[in-house]
């Protein structure tokens, strides 16, 4: 359950605005003339409220209301060089921002759900009773704006007027913040007003990044009132813990999609792209995976690119599932960007006519950013993130230090990519998704592509998502569950979080012919695990493009395909074809290292979530049974050809 506007709403337990007049008041004593004059087309009371109560607890010198015109956005990115959070590159438009070294990453054990007394939320995460987190905003936010501008920006998570379209404020004393929602989000100042009566509802977020000194961080908090829908984020300066309109306000949208739209909206971590098929078709894919797996290479890979990040997903009037990107940018991690790889991202890194924020990359004495993995030659010294850098640089072990973090990110209009669907992008009717796909790290036991039977066996292959620990948060490691790669994000319980999937997926609004595929993706094989020899993937990168143009032409019903316990699997030959298609030759012999089904392992993980999802309360019992039918089917089979089953037995001959 979440019930919204329980408890104290912490901006206005503090700040101690509640009533409009009071707002005006302090908005007025606050801002100069020429602010005071944009904020005026904001009418809306409660985010005149809550702005105020911000400038009561922060007290900042001045106030800033960036209307995203091009003269407020300019003031922003000068501002920004002024106060030092970024610096000028080389490449025109280009600047570098070092976070801290404490602060390369999410910070996962200081990032809290604010909850009521008795409040039940996903297991995964933090939480802090209400009453604490008031007591921390109190002694650590108030005043932490004293001699600083805060900065106030009204946004649109997605197309203007799009059904899953929510709009938020961010308030930030950040310039590095305010300039990257500014290149991230579509600012719909002139909108929000209407867009808070569309949508029903607006998020807001306070961010202050204090004196940004190491020995802050450990004060830093990032909470996220779920009642209020309003997140505060203290003494950092890392986007996803900062920029809060992005994972904090997604965790909001995963809630409301939860407990208020049920069957009728989901809020995924999730790219969309379209991929043409034969005769121009067009095919829009969603895909899942988590944090620092390849999101977005892969959706750069389709011919029409939408979004590398989050979804917002209903189904329409007329019974198909639609899509749209809450975002307008990219805040993607750059190392192993490279020509092969990424050619089209590239451009824009290596280009001219591109704005973009770097951010913990090395930065070489001719103004240069260089990363790991870029497939050039690098420097022999800079500057990252920890001060100078040079070629052999060890740490106090021994340990080469690797020029540039390895989350270390640019952020950029999705625009400025070469294969971006700008319109389609901005179309408030978002696209028709037909392919959802969900993948993740996984060495040693999924195929590369597998799709689902039915919605219930593809709410399944959501809920088993594995990988390994990235370097995307901080203080964590191992190879972890990642159910829906949304689980960091996933405020309520999962229990309630996978109804929703299993009701939205099992809908009878959406008509037969827009039913989509669900899919496993996994381009993590090692050569090892499979019968080869050496640590090497089995496979490239650019092997995605032939995963996803298979999807293409099965969701079609172009191919047929081979069926097995855990899903439909590709033919030899269709692969064959699409491999060629990208210039290369397909071995039947990768294909069968590739696509033999390991059993021990698919039933060793099958038995793992069984386990841990027998812990949660309320869990689907759907789920457990797709479980035992696939695990049955399994064994089956491993009693009839052993515990390695090589593809070619499964085609029916
Ligand atoms: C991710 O880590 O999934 C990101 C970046 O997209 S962050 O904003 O840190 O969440
Ligand atoms: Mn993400």
């Amino acid at each position: 359950m979440l019930e919204l506007r329980k408890g104290e709403d912490i901006l206005a337990a503090v700040g101690g605005v509640t009533i409009f007049s009071d707002a005006m008041q302090v908005i007025k004593e606050t801002l100069d003339p020429a602010n005071e004059a944009k904020i005026a087309t904001i009418r809306n009371e409660e985010a005149l409220i809550k702005i105020a109560n911000a400038i009561a607890i922060c007290k900042p010198d001045k106030v800033f209301i960036d209307t995203g015109s091009e003269d407020d956005v300019q003031w922003i990115r000068k501002y920004s060089l002024e106060k030092g959070e970024e610096k000028e590159l080389a490449k025109k438009g280009h600047t570098i921002h070092f976070d801290l070294p404490q602060d390369q990453a999410r910070l996962v054990n200081q990032t809290y759900y604010i909850i009521n007394e008795g409040e039940q939320m996903s297991s995964l995460a933090k939480s802090v009773l209400r009453q604490d987190a008031l007591e921390y905003v109190k002694q650590y936010v108030d005043g932490v704006m004293k001699g600083k501008t805060m900065m106030v920006g009204f946004f649109s998570r997605g197309p203007i007027g799009a059904k899953a379209a929510i709009p938020a404020i961010e308030i930030s004393s950040s310039t590095y913040v305010m300039h990257s929602a500014e290149l991230l989000y579509r600012n719909c100042y002139a909108d929000f007003d209407a867009e808070v009566d569309r949508a029903g509802l607006f998020y807001t977020n306070l961010h202050a990044e204090g004196d940004n000194t190491p020995a802050d961080v450990p004060n830093a908090r990032i909470f996220m009132d779920r009642s209020w829908q309003t997140t505060f984020s203290t003494f950092c300066t890392y986007a996803g813990n900062t920029l809060l309109l992005k994972k904090g306000n997604h965790r909001f949208s995963v809630d409301y999609a939860t407990y208020y739209k049920p069957e009728e909206q989901l809020s995924e971590h999730m790219f969309i792209t379209g991929m043409t098929g034969p005769n121009g078709r067009k095919t829009f894919f969603a895909g899942a995976a988590p944090s620092g797996c390849g999101k977005t290479t892969t959706a750069m890979v389709g011919t029409d690119f939408v979004g590398d990040d989050l979804a917002q997903i209903w189904i329409d009037g007329q019974g198909i599932i639609r899509g749209i990107n809450p975002e307008k940018g990219i805040f993607g991690i750059v190392e192993d960007v490279n020509r092969e790889g990424d050619p089209h991202l590239m451009d824009c890194l290596r280009g001219e006519g591109t704005e973009v924020i770097w951010s913990n990359v090395l930065i070489d004495e001719n103004n240069v950013p260089y990363w790991v993995g870029n497939g050039e030659e690098p420097p022999e010294k800079g500057v990252n993130f920890q001060g100078e850098w040079y070629k052999g640089k060890t740490d106090e072990d021994g340990n080469p230090v690797p020029m540039s973090h390895k989350n270390s990110r640019c952020t950029l209009l999705a625009s400025a990519i070469k294969n971006h669907a700008t319109e389609i992008a901005e179309d408030p009717a978002g696209v028709p998704l037909k392919v959802f796909t969900y993948s993740g790290r996984d060495s040693d036991t999924m195929p590369p592509v597998w799709a689902a039977k039915n919605a219930d066996e593809g709410v399944a292959i959501g809920a088993s998502i594995v990988s390994q620990a990235t370097a995307t948060e901080v203080g964590v490691t191992g190879v972890r569950r990642q159910p829906w790669a949304n689980a960091p994000f996933i405020p309520g319980a999962l229990a309630d979080y996978m109804d929703a999937q299993f009701k939205f997926f099992n809908s009878d609004k959406i008509t037969d012919s827009a039913k989509p595929v669900l899919a496993g993706l996994n381009y993590f094989l090692t050569h090892e695990n499979r019968g080869g020899s050496g640590k090497g993937l089995l496979g490239e990168k650019k092997d995605v493009k032939a995963w996803l143009g298979w999807l293409e032409l099965y969701a079609n019903n172009d191919v047929e395909a081979i069926s097995s316990p855990i899903g439909m699997l590709p033919k030899y030959e269709d692969l064959k074809k699409l491999f060629a298609a990208i210039g290369k030759e397909y071995q039947k012999s990768l294909y069968d290292m590739q696509f033999a089904l390991y059993i021990d392992n698919i039933v060793g993980r099958i038995e793992m979530q069984y386990e841990e999802y027998k812990k949660e309360k309320n869990i689907p019992k759907r789920l457990f049974e797709v479980y035992a039918e696939q695990k049955e089917a399994l064994l089956a089979l491993k009693e009839r050809y052993g515990a390695v089953v090589a593809i070619d037995n499964l085609i029916d001959k």
